[in-house]
This record gives C-alpha cells, structure tokens and sequence, in this order.
C-alpha cells in the first residue's frame, strides 16, 4: 500500500510540474508579446536628434513625420545656432550641450544653417510615412 501512495505521490509531482511548466510557456509568450509591444509605444520616433559636432550637422539630412520633434544638441566648443532658410524656426547662440528643438507639423522640406558659419547646413524634410 505504501509503495502505491508514493506512485500516485510521484505522478502528482510530475503532473503539477507539466502544469507548472505550462504555466512558466504561457507567461513566456505574454512576456515575450509584451516586449515585442513596448518598443514600437516608445517615444523615439516622435524625437530625432541631430548632433552638431566639428562645424557641421549630422546627420545633414533627416526626414521626418509631420508632429516630430527635432533635437539639435551641440557637442561643439564652439557657439552655434539653427536657423531656417525660410525663419520659420530658430535658435539663440547654443553653447557647449545646448539643446533647441522645433516640432514640425507641416509637410515640405526645411533648409537651415548655421547663422554664425553659413556653410554649415542641414535640411529637414517632413513626409507622411
Ligand atoms: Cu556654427
């Protein structure tokens, strides 16, 4: 008798670790379905970021979707500023780490330069994906 309470206690073992193991696939999936989510509910596509380094723009061209906020971060030592061809946008003098952003809204394409060292330029172009 003793020898078939201890059976059955095995299979009960082996039954809930199958269970078990079910359960630990199933939060898997909704794991792995989850971070298959967040990247795209991320807000990086809404930001582009343009460094400014070595007297120029990088990248020079970007192109975006109408609602996104561009980000010029100067990395320079020198000041530098962005302003539109067109002086629909623009910034102050930027020193070292500065930040100016713009959110563009309208489709076209956006010249810009560097009011300071006309020949650095950059465009931005907004395009419905
Ligand atoms: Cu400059």
């Amino acid at each position: 008798m003793e020898r078939e309470t201890t059976r059955i206690s095995i299979a009960d073992r082996m039954m809930m670790g199958m269970a078990g193991a079910r359960i630990a696939g199933l939060l898997l999936i909704l794991g792995l379905g989850s971070s298959a989510v967040l990247p795209v509910a991320a807000s990086a596509a809404d930001t582009v970021t343009i460094e400014i380094g070595n007297y120029s723009f990088v990248p020079a061209e970007v192109t975006v979707a109408p609602g996104t906020r561009v980000v010029w971060v100067n990395h320079d030592e020198m000041v530098h500023s962005v302003v539109s061809a067109d002086h629909l946008f623009g910034s102050t003098g930027m020193d070292t780490e500065d930040e100016y952003s713009f959110v563009f809204e309208k489709e076209g394409d956006y010249a810009y330069l560097c009011s300071l060292h006309p020949y650095m330029t950059g465009i931005v172009k907004v395009r419905r994906p």
